[in-house]
């Protein structure tokens, strides 16, 4: 770890960045947070904030020259379940994006970027159990293709350009601090709000709905972790698979009625149904705890209690 190096957040208040730059934070002394939103208190009153479009070439070249960026982390995104209502922006933000932002580390010098990937960018030919690292990918949500093309561009500009990029796929990831951003794992974030403050979840995807997730203090210390590993551990340059808890709607209301007993559940599956279906319902992470020693912490009841803990009905 060099903590001289100056990092640039791009989607710092978004469901990852605003937790993923208070991390860095603790660690780096020049973390720059931008995004086209307005930061939290905590973002904005920790260090740098800069209003950033990246879809504004000129502006990010701007930016990553102005401060002498050494690492990006580009987490601005479209998700699935917006993805849907919205492709041609989807496409957009998701590609064009990440495409000025390869573009900008190889023209500008930055030395490293991280990029998510996600579980969408397996589909409905994807074995669903145990998922591996490597296997058929047929993504049939505009989240999933933008994403997995953006894999291959990732290990393109590895292999052809040299450019340290490193990445994972995320499942849905679970928080208290930051609400969903219109993904289909949403759901699992809503429920843990909704019994704090009715006792009552009306969830938008089925009952026996697996999907595999993870609770977000061990996504940001999988991500610092991947990125601080030195370069010849990391192998895969497309994105690799963690996996930490998979579980059902159902499953996860028992989970919530173990603390609050009171919790009742019902089920009122959408659109996003289908988007869950395509899914895999778990994860084969063995690839990222072989190569970089990746391994979670939180199981479903120790995430439930401490979401519970920590949510406050708003
Ligand atoms: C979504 O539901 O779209 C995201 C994801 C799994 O990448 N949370």
């Amino acid at each position: 770890m060099n903590t001289a190096d100056t990092i640039l957040v791009i989607g710092a208040c978004g469901q990852i960045g605003s937790e993923l730059t208070m991390a860095l934070r603790k660690i780096y002394s020049n973390v720059i947070a931008a995004d086209l939103k307005e930061p939290g208190n905590e973002v904005r009153d920790s260090g740098l904030f800069i209003r950033l479009d990246v879809l504004n070439k000129p502006s990010l070249y701007e930016t990553v020259k102005k401060y002498n960026i050494t690492q990006i982390y580009h987490l601005a995104a479209i998700l699935s379940a917006t993805g849907e209502k919205n492709p041609e922006l989807a496409w957009r933000v998701n590609m064009k994006g990440l495409r000025q932002v390869l573009d900008a580390c190889i023209e500008l010098g930055v030395k490293k970027l991280f990029w998510p990937s996600t579980i969408a960018v397996f589909g409905p030919t994807t074995p669903r159990q145990n998922t591996p690292q490597w296997t058929v990918m047929e993504p049939n949500t505009i989240y999933g293709i933008s994403k997995q093309a953006g894999e291959r561009w990732c290990d393109y500009y590895f292999q052809k350009r040299n450019l340290d990029v490193r990445s994972v796929r995320y499942p849905g990831l679970i928080s208290y601090k930051t609400p969903g951003g219109g993904g289909t794992t949403d759901y699992a974030i809503d429920i843990y709000f909704e019994a704090k403050k009715n006792n009552h979840y009306t969830c938008f995807l089925a009952e026996h709905t697996r999907l595999p997730m993870m609770y977000m203090p061990d996504a940001i210390r999988g991500t610092i972790e991947l990125m601080e590993a030195p370069a010849e551990k990391v192998k895969v340059r497309s994105s690799y698979n963690i996996s930490a808890i998979s579980f059902t709607p159902e499953e996860q209301a028992a989970s919530i009625k173990k603390v609050l007993t009171d919790f009742s559940i019902d089920y009122a599956p959408d659109f996003r149904q289908k988007i869950a279906e395509s899914w895999p319902e778990s994860i084969d992470d063995s690839v990222a705890r072989a190569d970089w020693g990746w391994k979670p912490e939180y199981d479903l009841d120790g995430m439930t209690k401490d979401m519970l803990e920590n949510v406050t009905a708003p």
